[in-house]
């Protein structure tokens, strides 16, 4: 009996440790696994996804802040009071660890709201296709305002931004093209802005379009034409003046009287706006002349009123 026992015991104590062993390995086994899991994750989370546009301009922060400073030295008594690094705070807010092709326009409201301001009526200037000539003209004579040189337009021209979902939250490599996807950042950014700009709009507006392009100067897809246009409010703006620029010595492609001026006065005229529209207008001509002097455009004095 005593030796019966015995067996009995030791098969009970070889039961006991064998499932020891096994719950040992079981656990062995799932923390490797565990392990291997998070690793796999992490690595994954280092790429940051891949776009076609250009990356997120580098030092970001130090543009933006360095813009809105530079702005306000300048330009506060017409501002009041601006919080610059609020304004780079709500910009962070709008795209860090997003996926950029999910933009809202409520993630940008808060930094529109604090860059803000009111502009004064017949100032303002739309442009399509113009990008360099309008600010070189806008530069030179202070006299109007694009969206470029309001606040918020100046702070974040020509650079760009967007998030990812790995860390750091910016990609600095590539975000979205406009092509890409609907909702990227500089999609939703300048549409919001320009809607902003154009509501803000009073009295005689201006635009600049460029009647060299073979494919017409007025577009309707164009931010201009598919935003601002439609954003104008006939209550406060009275008229829109069309200058219609050609590159000097360039194609005269499209004049006051084309095809796509005429598809544009339509829709204004439909919104009750009073139009005007001049080919060349001097002053911007002016400008283009600097660096074509003996182009026959640019002689001061034209045939019929230079001396014999
Ligand atoms: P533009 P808009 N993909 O010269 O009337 C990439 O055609 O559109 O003039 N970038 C784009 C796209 C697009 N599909 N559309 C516009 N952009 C950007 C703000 C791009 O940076 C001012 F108030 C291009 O250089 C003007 O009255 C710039 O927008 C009006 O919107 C201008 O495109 C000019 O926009």
């Amino acid at each position: 009996m005593p030796s019966q026992r015995g067996s009995a015991r030791r098969r009970q104590r070889g039961v006991l440790l064998a499932g020891i062993a096994i719950l040992l390995l079981a656990l062995v086994l799932a923390a490797v696994l565990a392990s291997a899991l998070t690793r796999g994750k992490k690595e994954e989370s280092l790429e940051p996804l891949r776009w076609q546009g250009r990356g997120t301009t580098r030092n970001l922060r130090e543009i933006v802040l360095g813009r809105c400073y530079g702005y306000l030295a300048e330009r506060r008594a017409e501002l009041g009071d601006k919080d610059c690094l609020k304004i780079w705070e709500s910009l962070k807010d709008a795209f860090i660890h997003k996926n950029p092709c999910n933009a809202t326009t409520e993630d940008y409201q808060p930094l529109m709201k604090l860059a803000s301001h009111p502009i004064p009526c017949n100032k303002s200037l739309f442009w399509s296709k113009t990008n360099d000539l309008v600010h070189l003209y806008t530069k030179s004579s202070r006299r109007f305002l694009t969206l470029e040189d309001t606040f918020l337009g100046y702070m974040f021209d020509g650079i760009s931004w967007c998030g990812d979902p790995s860390a750091p939250g910016i990609n600095y490599e590539s975000c979205p093209k406009w092509s890409e996807c609907e909702g990227n950042p500089g999609s939703v950014f300048w549409k919001m802005a320009s809607k902003m700009f154009a509501e803000a709009a009073c009295g005689v507006v201006q635009v600049m379009l460029n009647g060299s392009i073979e494919t017409g100067a007025f577009r309707s897809s164009s931010i201009f034409g598919s935003v601002e246009i439609l954003n104008l409010n006939p209550d406060k703006v009275s008229e829109v003046q069309i200058w219609l620029m050609h590159d000097i010595g360039g194609p005269q492609s499209e004049s006051c009287s084309g095809y796509s001026i005429k598809k544009l006065k339509n829709i204004l005229e439909e919104r009750n706006f009073k139009i005007t529209c001049e080919d060349n207008y001097r002053p911007v001509q002016l400008l283009q002349c600097v660096h074509n002097p003996d182009h026959p455009d640019c002689s001061l004095c034209t045939n019929s009123t230079e001396a014999p």
